[in-house]
């Protein structure tokens, strides 16, 4: 069978699943290379995933009207600054100790308040959505920000395939647990795995994609392969990596950063300069890459489109 060129690929035939069954395997590239580095009092071989070298192009792709016109970050910037504790809790030990993740094969599991449950393989999951470019704020629970251009597809046409019972009133995310692949997970630093929640119509809101890709090409193993949520108006710890599961609930789910301190960090999340964090201001933030400090708007400039989900709710309560 011939494989076409992501170049010979018009969007509309490009779909996630194209990507999953052509990608290569990229682990045994000569441009890596392998050290062995101390973490923490952990011996472990260190190899930076470089973005622009190993990762599978995902060809042309649809641009998002949602998306920002701001200035992205560079490659270089959202591939090398990184939150996955999963990985170490370093902002450069992700794109150090994440090559050990093996995401090929990988499989998602649907469960819960769900008419079509089960253990899927990605590219089941991935098969019929068209992805698309979504160029998002990224603000961090830590004051600092980024603008990513993600690849991917509506949460929503997920979840809308899978159907919901009447029941499902929240969906909880699940990372994978094996401290074999993820070093940070032989140390209780968090309640492995990682686990957070939306609520159903959270969930379902335009904004909210998974995304497969970054600056057009396959998500880098740091930043969340080979499947990752993004919801632009909430801190970025909502935003979960390498989902493994997607369960459907009636009940809220109890997220990893709220079980660890329920005092600092709400189900909600919502970024809101109005609430700060007990222990710092959220009132401003650092993009990376710049020295000056910009005003963090609330719900993380995307109010218009989203604010109508809480109205009536006191998000000094439910932060
Ligand atoms: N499984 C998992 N998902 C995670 C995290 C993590 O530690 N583990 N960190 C979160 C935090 S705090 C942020 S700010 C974003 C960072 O995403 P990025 O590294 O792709 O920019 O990922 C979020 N998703
Ligand atoms: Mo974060």
């Amino acid at each position: 069978m011939l494989i076409k060129r992501p170049d010979d690929i018009k969007p509309s035939e490009i779909t996630a699943e194209g990507i999953y069954r052509q990608r290569r395997h990229f682990l045994g590239t000569a441009a890596a290379t392998t050290a062995l580095l101390a973490t923490g009092g952990l011996l472990l071989p260190q190899r930076e995933v470089v973005a622009a070298t190993d990762l599978r192009p995902l060809g042309s792709l649809t641009k998002s009207p949602f998306s920002t016109t701001e200035k992205p970050n560079s490659v270089e910037e959202i591939t090398r600054y990184n939150n996955f504790y999963e990985f170490g809790t370093g902002k450069e030990d992700p794109a150090k100790y994440a090559h050990t993740l093996n995401t090929e094969p990988w499989s998602v599991t649907i469960a819960g308040e769900v008419e079509k449950p089960g253990r899927y393989t990605l590219e089941d999951i991935l098969q019929p959505h068209p992805l698309e470019e979504r160029i998002y704020r990224l603000r961090c629970v830590e004051a600092w920000s980024m603008v990513i251009p993600w690849v991917g597809f509506p949460l929503a046409d997920l979840i809308k395939r899978f159907t919901p019972t009447s029941r499902a009133r929240y969906v909880e995310f699940v990372t994978l647990h094996d401290p074999e692949q993820m070093p940070g997970q032989r140390r209780p630093t968090l309640d492995w795995p990682y686990v957070e929640g939306l609520r159903i119509d959270e969930a379902m809101h335009p904004l909210t994609i998974l995304a497969v890709g970054l600056y057009g090409k396959e998500l880098p193993k740091q930043n969340g392969a080979p499947l990752r949520l993004v919801v632009p108006w909430k801190y970025g710890f909502k935003s979960i990596k390498s989902i493994v599961a997607i369960r459907f609930t009636e009940q809220m789910p109890v997220s990893t950063w709220s079980r660890s301190n329920p005092r600092e960090y709400g189900f909600y999340s919502n970024v809101n300069p109005e609430v700060r964090h007990p222990r710092w201001s959220q009132q401003r933030e650092r993009r990376i890459g710049e020295f000056r400090k910009r005003e963090t708007l609330p719900f993380n400039g995307y109010a218009e489109q989203v604010a109508h989900l809480y109205s009536g709710m006191d998000l000094k309560k439910n932060f």
